[in-house]
């Protein structure tokens, strides 16, 4: 009796049994060569890399002291699929919630971690992430439904590896010379940041692998050879048990699945992961698409290549994650307050570069970050002019449901992610398998409204942060705007959002107004780095409705002129060049990136479109 008394206070305990958890981060240059191909220069923290797994458990206080050493790089942190409830000043995105973090100074990161499942962190300044700068994040819960049958779990991150310095990559993709836009191809694929690895199991156990696309570009097909695996979580979410064979995990996504291990202990069997081939437009002949790692069952037993079957990656057929049911059985949002209508286009500008737009605007980061002007606008908060039209700024009430149509105008997929929250998933078109492609060239099939969004919407409708946009196709999704705070809505593929690929939800400012303070930190950083902390979009903090010097995306091509214009062009002005050395051998390597026969994209996008509110 007495004991069931103790263990019933026990549990009603709990919330203060929440620890702090402390890491001190000095991130500064180390070395690697995570691949055996090449050494090169990546962020490190305090003094290693791969990075430090951070382990929480649910309901925790996070603390994140961090002190830039990297002496040539502004950065911050954004704790990927983290709602930051109460504490949008936390989420990281440079310009949106903070201000970059110039090098010298420190920031503290505090917020409390309540929700369950696997996350992330990564670099969210500028495009540095890709330099190394992301780990796992792992929320461990006790009380998950699943939580009994497991005898132990693994953390695995994927992800696509260049030998080049992000920063040291724009100049040739951001270039005149790659007018298409093609994305510039990984030199190498890591499993957990290395190769042959093994996850060594016991017979007759069920595990947990939480697997991280941690990527900057391209998504990755997952299976082991002769396992079948039960879907528990998608982005944080835990699911109905859901069995799979094969997975797609977009830049940014996570899956947590449970194998039960064969009853005999005799061989090992291949852990495959293999790049989705079609995001590329190249495929260098020395390129590894696929990797084979080990569930090992008898370490000294052998570790076999896998065996694949398939001649392409598209023509596997992973599982169609919106087909998933949240165990939590939350049903369908109805009477969205607020419809965002766009489409994602990608385009040339009238600096012959290439950039993406949702309907007609590239993000261009504002003067004084977003959250920021919330604070100083006073009433005008509430008025999305003051964030400047190139923030692509939405204002959303406290609590509304909010709905965003999102049509792909563009030939590639686009994995995007909804920072402070996850949303549901009414419908996406074309889903995963065998028409998954089906507009992957021609015209694009927008949703339309009257002809299917009759077409019953799920009940109980899959939720994650991250979904992956068909290319051609369109998702709709929805979510309580219950979570006051600035919210970066953008594609995943880092090159994607240096092109522009965001918007920005303003939810509830004058909730955000009442409740939130910066703490000094943040604010010392902005000095630092020489970024205002007041005023408008433009950095007018006496006229908030005078947006007079606002940063704006490039001017747009005349109207007619295409990207395969530009491409004679270049190809034009290359030959009149020719006998010029450097130059001409720069911009004929250059263009070999420009053979991206799948997307010649038009220019300015010429028609209608709507962004309703
Ligand atoms: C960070 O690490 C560098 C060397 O990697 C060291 O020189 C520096 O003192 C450290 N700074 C802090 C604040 O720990
Ligand atoms: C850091 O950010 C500030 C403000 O945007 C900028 O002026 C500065 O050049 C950046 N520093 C580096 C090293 O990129
Ligand atoms: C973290 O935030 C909590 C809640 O606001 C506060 O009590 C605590 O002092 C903060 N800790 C640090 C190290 O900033
Ligand atoms: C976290 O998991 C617990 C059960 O372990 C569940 O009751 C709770 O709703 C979950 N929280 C979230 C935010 O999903
Ligand atoms: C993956 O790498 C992290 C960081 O190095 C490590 O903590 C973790 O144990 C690794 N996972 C496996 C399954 O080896
Ligand atoms: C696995 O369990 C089965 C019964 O469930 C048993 O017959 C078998 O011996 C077990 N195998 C091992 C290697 O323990
Ligand atoms: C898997 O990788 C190996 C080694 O690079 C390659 O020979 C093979 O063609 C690849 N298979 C597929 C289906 O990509
Ligand atoms: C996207 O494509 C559809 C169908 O071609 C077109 O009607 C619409 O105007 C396009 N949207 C944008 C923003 O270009
Ligand atoms: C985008 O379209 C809107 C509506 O037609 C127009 O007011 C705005 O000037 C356009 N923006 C750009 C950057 O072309
Ligand atoms: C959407 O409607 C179009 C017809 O306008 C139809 O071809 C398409 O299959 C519908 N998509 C879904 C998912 O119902
Ligand atoms: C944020 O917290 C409020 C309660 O303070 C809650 O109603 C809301 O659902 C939470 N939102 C998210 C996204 O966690
Ligand atoms: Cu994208």
């Amino acid at each position: 009796m007495l004991f069931l008394f103790v263990l019933a206070l026990l549990g009603l305990c709990k919330p203060l049994l929440a620890k702090d958890v402390v890491y001190n981060f000095n991130v500064s240059w180390v070395t690697a060569n995570p691949d055996g191909l090449a050494d090169r220069k990546v962020i490190g923290i305090n003094g290693a890399w791969p990075l430090p797994v951070i382990n929480v458990d649910k309901g925790d206080q996070l603390i994140v002291h961090m002190y830039n050493g990297l002496g040539d790089k502004n950065t911050s942190i954004h704790f990927h699929g983290m709602y930051q409830n109460g504490t949008n000043d936390m989420d990281g995105p440079s310009m949106a919630t903070q201000c970059p973090i110039p090098p010298g100074s420190s920031f503290t990161y505090n917020f409390t971690v309540n929700q369950n499942g696997t996350y992330w962190y990564h670099c969210h300044t500028d495009w540095c992430y890709p330099d190394g700068y992301r780990q796992a994040l792992v929320v461990h819960d006790s009380d998950a439904y699943f939580a009994g049958e497991i005898e132990d779990e693994f953390t695995v991150t994927m992800t696509d590896w260049y030998h080049t310095l992000a920063e040291d990559i724009k100049p040739e993709f951001m270039s005149l010379y790659n007018p298409t836009g093609a994305e510039p191809i990984p030199n190498a694929f890591l499993f957990n940041d290395t190769l042959d690895t093994s996850l060594a199991v016991k017979p007759n156990k069920t595990y947990m692998l939480r697997l991280i696309n941690t990527g900057a570009f391209v998504a990755q097909y997952f299976y082991i050879e002769d396992h079948e695996f039960t879907i528990v979580e998608i982005d944080g979410v835990y699911t109905e048990p859901t069995t799979a064979d094969i997975l797609y995990l977009g830049i940014a996504q996570r899956y947590s699945v449970l194998v039960k291990t064969k009853d005999t202990a005799t061989k090992n069997y291949a852990i495959v992961t293999m790049a989705d081939s079609t995001l590329l437009d190249t495929i260098p002949s020395d390129l590894r698409l696929n990797l084979t790692n080990w569930l090992e069952y008898d370490a000294s037993a052998s570790h076999p290549e896998a065996d694949i079957t398939v001649s392409v990656s598209s023509d596997l057929d992973p599982f169609d994650d919106s087909t998933l049911v949240p165990y939590d059985h939350m049903p369908l949002l109805t009477d969205p307050v607020v419809s965002i209508n766009v489409a994602v286009v990608m385009a040339n500008l009238d600096n012959g570069e290439g950039y993406a737009f949702l309907n007609n605007i590239s993000y261009t980061a504002p003067k004084v970050p977003t959250l920021y002007t919330v604070l100083s606008a006073g009433d005008l908060a509430t008025n999305a002019l003051v964030y400047g039209e190139f923030t692509h700024s939405h204002v959303l009430p406290h609590n509304g449901v909010v709905e965003i149509i999102l049509n792909n105008n563009d030939t590639g997929s686009h994995p995007f992610h909804l920072h402070g929250h996850n949303f549901q998933v009414l419908q996406r078109y074309p889903s995963y398998g065998a028409d998954f492609f089906d507009y992957a060239s021609g015209d694009p099939h927008n949703y339309n409204a009257a002809t299917n969004g009759t077409s019953g919407f799920p009940t109980y409708p899959a939720r994650r942060d991250t979904l992956v946009l068909p290319p051609g196709g369109y998702f709709v999704i929805r979510f309580v705007a219950d979570n006051p705070g600035v919210w970066l809505f953008h594609c995943h593929i880092d090159w994607h959002l240096m092109q522009g690929l965001a918007m920005t939800m303003v939810e509830a400012p004058d909730q955000m107004q009442q409740r939130l303070t910066i703490p000094d930190d943040h604010y010392a950083a902005c000095k630092a780095a020489g970024v205002k902390t007041e005023g408008n979009a433009a950095g007018n903090d006496v006229d908030f409705t005078d947006l007079t010097g606002q940063n704006v995306q490039p001017g747009w091509l005349p109207a007619g002129f295409t990207t395969r214009g530009i491409v004679a062009l270049v190809f034009s002005v290359a030959c009149a060049f020719l006998g010029m050395g450097s130059i001409v051998l720069y911009g004929l390597s250059d263009l070999k990136f420009v053979n991206k026969d799948d997307a010649i994209a038009t220019s300015a996008p010429q028609e209608q479109y709507h962004d309703e509110q």
